[in-house]
């Protein structure tokens, strides 16, 4: 068409495997899987699919989980067998290694495919970065950063996240990987301190006596030596209870910006945990779901390859809201959304107040005290500018 220029939109892709949300982890268990229905329920109502490359993902293959994680761990994961129901707390299973187990990371039916299924999103949404098919890939399955090499942890099995970097850092050179689950992304940090590849930078919830997993100081920036390059590019950010929209935006734009200013990557990985929004079941923080959507626009913005994960989020409605509404700034609908949900939502009936954008009142009842001060936030972004003196791309 000659003369006429289309506005370039990003090219999303959306990965989703329905078999894996089927999953339980058992009755009273805050993990369930069953929130990436309700998210895709909402997607799907708003007619976002026609905006985007919607594909069922595969399972990652052994091969693939192997790329980080230890064997024994895998062999182990794919033969152990579910413990009874209810199990004895007071005599743990004496067989079980692993971490494997007990209330967090209990062993349920078909665990093995529920967590190749949440690695084969991951992977197939790295893998449309690599091959520029898409500009942004959506993988709301994925997101489980407290799994390590070899040990099962906070709910999750197998690091999605680690997998998909790695594939990540076979196209680009360097990978920021940013976390704004209300815990810590201790597992991503980990499994990537020595190397300067990928700079990993957490908000988190930080009160290590009280709150999971208890790590990520602000001066807690990986082993320190001349002789690991990874040096200096492991950032935290510890908060109190209640921070605000307002706070989290200013946070994140300076930690953020500075970050990309110094690091200069070639791609990002977005962790977007919804366990930070205000109301969440296990959550501290006082994020409305525009808050929250605010940090995903931001990363969009910087124009390079994006990838976006899930994670955390403990009361459903509110997860499938913020997911929905940020698939919604993925394909650049956001200002096209009706905020009243629409009638003919699957499951409509879940969400209360009807409305995409509930205020903190009908979230809460009551939001929570914010024990977060300025002066304190100001010392975070000193701290962070100080440790990326270090850094040079
Ligand atoms: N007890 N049932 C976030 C991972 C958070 C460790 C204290 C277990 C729970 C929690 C489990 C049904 C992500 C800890 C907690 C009670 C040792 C955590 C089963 C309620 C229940 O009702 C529950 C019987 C269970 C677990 C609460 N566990 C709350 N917080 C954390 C792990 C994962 O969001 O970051 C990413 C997906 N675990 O605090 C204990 C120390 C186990
Ligand atoms: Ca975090
Ligand atoms: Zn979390």
């Amino acid at each position: 068409e000659a003369g006429v220029t289309r506005p370039k939109g990003y090219n999303v892709s959306f990965h989703c495997n329905p078999d894996m949300e089927k999953h339980h982890f058992g009755q009273t268990h805050p993990m369930k899987p069953w929130r990436l229905t309700l998210s895709k329920s909402l997607i799907y109502s708003y007619g976002m699919s026609f905006a985007m490359d919607n594909y069922i993902s595969r399972a990652a293959t052994y091969e693939e989980l192997a790329s980080f994680h230890a064997t024994d761990y895998l062999d182990f994961l794919g033969t152990v067998l579910p413990e009874p129901v209810p199990f004895d707390v007071e005599n743990p299973n004496p067989d079980l290694k692993f971490n494997l187990g007990g209330s967090d990371c209990p062993l349920f039916e078909g665990l093995y495919d529920y967590c190749s299924m949440s690695a084969g999103g991951a992977l197939d949404a790295a893998r449309k970065l690599c091959t520029k098919q898409s500009d942004i890939a959506i993988a709301w399955g994925g997101g489980l950063h407290h799994a390590k090499k070899s040990e099962a942890s906070g709910f999750c099995y197998i690091n999605d996240i680690v997998i998909a970097i790695l594939q990540l850092l076979r196209c680009y050179p360097r990978v920021l990987y940013i976390d704004i689950d209300v815990h810590h992304g201790d597992g991503v940090e980990e499994a990537f301190f020595s190397t300067d590849r990928v700079m990993t930078v957490s908000f988190h919830k930080y009160d290590p006596q009280n709150f999971f997993p208890g790590t990520g100081a602000l001066d807690d920036n990986g082993p320190q030596s001349e002789h690991n390059p990874g040096s200096h590019h492991a950032i935290n950010v510890p908060l109190n209870d209640g921070i605000t929209d307002e706070q989290y935006d200013w946070l994140f734009n300076s930690v953020i910006g500075k970050c990309i200013e110094k690091f200069r990557p070639s791609a990002i990985a977005l962790q977007c945990g919804a366990d930070s929004l205000a109301g969440d079941r296990l959550g501290r923080f006082n994020l409305q779901v525009q808050g929250h959507g605010a940090c995903v626009d931001f990363c969009k913005r910087v124009g390079i390859p994006l990838i976006l994960f899930g994670g955390g989020g403990y009361t459903p409605r509110n997860v499938a809201r913020a997911w929905t509404y940020e698939t919604s700034i993925a394909i650049d609908h956001q200002d096209k959304l009706n905020h009243m949900i629409p009638t003919h939502t699957p499951w409509r009936d879940h969400f209360r107040h009807e409305t995409l954008f509930p205020t903190l009142e009908q979230i809460l009842g009551e939001p929570r005290q914010n024990r977060n001060t300025q002066k304190k936030l100001q010392d975070i972004v000193q701290h962070v500018t100080e440790q990326l003196r270090f850094v040079q791309a």
